[in-house]
């Protein structure tokens, strides 16, 4: 009984997929939560993954400095360069704006002008260790989704330490080490991106690649390749994203690899551009950054297309019926089956994996003899939601009253007002209707509510 109106529903998903089938797997491509359809039963809601677009993620952030006083500026400084002790014309004080060094000129995106920097005190106090962590925190879980680039306006650090934190800096992991010398400073050997495959991605290594000063004096830039891990699975140019998503669907820990709430910046040693340090002209070594980049999007598990900054905070638009910052878990009353994240498959638009409402039960109790119905579920399905404007249409003209009841016209009848009338009378329907007419209400019931899930299945099977 049930399979004319599953092939019907199927034909029509059908449809859809081979209507989307010629869009390219691409980052902005999980743009829509949802889209309405027609079935023969009338307006339904197709239900997709979708996640937020990548943005600069650096307007959003807040930035702390460890230890809080080593910007420089007070008392003002004047600094030397690194390449000519006698060349020192760099001055820093806080209190005079032109000559102010503060931490948000690393993240000042007007122009990106390089010229505007953060600089800390200079290593006044050698050999004592210039060590400074620079903490971003975004208080959400975002993914990056290009590399994290720190621009330097002094020389590059020798020594220095890029970390994450998944649990809003409660604990901390490396992401890369970097030094002049990794044996020396981290008795790790040099590796670079080349090193790192498919199978070592997760791997945390150290390069010499973005420290060696004067070699290399005109790049000031350091680097965390994010691009190139994806290239892993994507292609050099990122064409094949299906095959990474399809990754990052199946393994958690890749997942997590790019997944963030805060970024620290250990800067461990600045650089001193000569095996000696020269003591007695320490103010030619600091650290100073003019810009740091840092591409993702929140993190809203798929179910939530926008990301909305209030109150100096970021919170997904969770749809799907979810909830919570990241959209990480099911509405109240949304919990009828255990909440799990969308899925990045099928190609191209994914599966929602929507949270579904709690009517499972007491939409069933009325069609079952009183008497076999345990008192609390009667008392439950006092709240029950029987219908709605989504899934749960009534059907032939039927209207929705406060969710528990379908008002249907005079020749249907049924909780959805899926039955024609005329079945309850002597002789039935008649003809070849009466064949198909006795589709059992709960089992109607639980393929609409259960549909758009299978569906995407079916839509999936047919993609590959
Ligand atoms: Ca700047």
């Amino acid at each position: 009984m049930i399979f004319p109106l599953f092939l019907t529903l199927q034909a029509s998903w059908l449809t859809v997929c081979q209507a989307t089938q010629h869009y390219p797997a691409t980052w902005g491509h999980y743009d829509l939560c949802k889209s309405q359809g027609y079935t023969e039963e009338g307006l339904t809601w197709y239900y997709m993954a979708c996640q937020p677009e990548a943005a600069d993620m650096t307007k959003y952030l807040k930035v702390t400095l460890d230890p809080p006083n080593i910007t420089c500026g007070d008392p003002p400084e004047t600094y030397c360069t690194l390449e000519n002790p006698y060349m020192c014309n760099n001055e820093c004080d806080a209190a005079t704006d032109e000559l102010a060094h503060p931490p948000e000129l690393m993240f000042d995106i007007v122009g990106r002008n390089p010229t505007t920097f953060w600089q800390s005190t200079s290593w006044k106090k050698y050999p004592k260790p210039l060590a400074v962590n620079i903490t971003l925190s975004w208080n959400k879980t975002i993914e990056l989704t290009d590399d994290i680039v720190i621009t330097f306006e002094s020389g590059r650090p020798e020594q220095m330490v890029l970390e994450k934190s998944l649990d809003y800096g409660r604990s901390w992991q490396p992401y890369q080490f970097y030094a002049t010398d990794c044996l020396d400073a981290f008795t790790m050997e040099p590796k670079t991106m080349k090193d790192i495959t498919q199978h070592t991605l997760l791997d945390i290594i150290c390069t010499e690649e973005y420290s060696r000063g004067y070699v290399w004096k005109n790049d000031k830039t350091v680097r965390f390749e994010i691009r190139d891990r994806f290239a892993l699975f994507a292609g050099p140019k990122l064409h094949n994203m299906a095959s990474l998503y399809g990754q990052l669907d199946t393994t958690k820990n890749l997942r997590d690899f790019f997944t963030i709430t805060d970024l620290r910046i250990r800067l461990l040693r600045p650089a001193t551009g000569a095996t000696m340090v020269d003591e007695n002209n320490l103010s030619r070594y600091y650290y100073a950054i003019s810009d740091i980049k840092v591409h993702g999007r929140c993190k809203c598990n798929l179910h939530a297309n926008s990301c909305i900054y209030d109150k100096e905070k970021l919170t997904c638009e969770c749809e799907h019926n979810t909830t919570g910052p990241d959209c990480g878990r099911c509405k109240r009353n949304f919990q009828a089956r255990a909440w799990s994240a969308g899925s990045y498959l099928p190609i191209p638009k994914g599966t929602a994996n929507i949270c579904m409402a709690n009517y499972a039960g007491p939409v069933i109790a009325p069609q079952v003899a009183l008497s076999t119905v345990p008192s609390v579920q009667v008392a439950n399905s006092k709240r029950a939601r029987v219908c709605d404007s989504e899934l749960l249409r009534c059907q032939n003209g039927g209207v929705c009253v406060n969710y528990v009841r379908c008002q249907c016209p005079p020749a249907y009848t049924g909780l959805l007002c899926e039955k024609p009338r005329c079945e309850k009378e002597p002789g039935g329907c008649g003809g070849s209707d009466s064949g198909q007419a006795s589709l059992h209400p709960p089992s109607l019931i639980l393929l609409l509510l259960l549909g758009g899930v299978f569906l995407t299945e079916i839509c999936w099977i047919t993609v590959l």
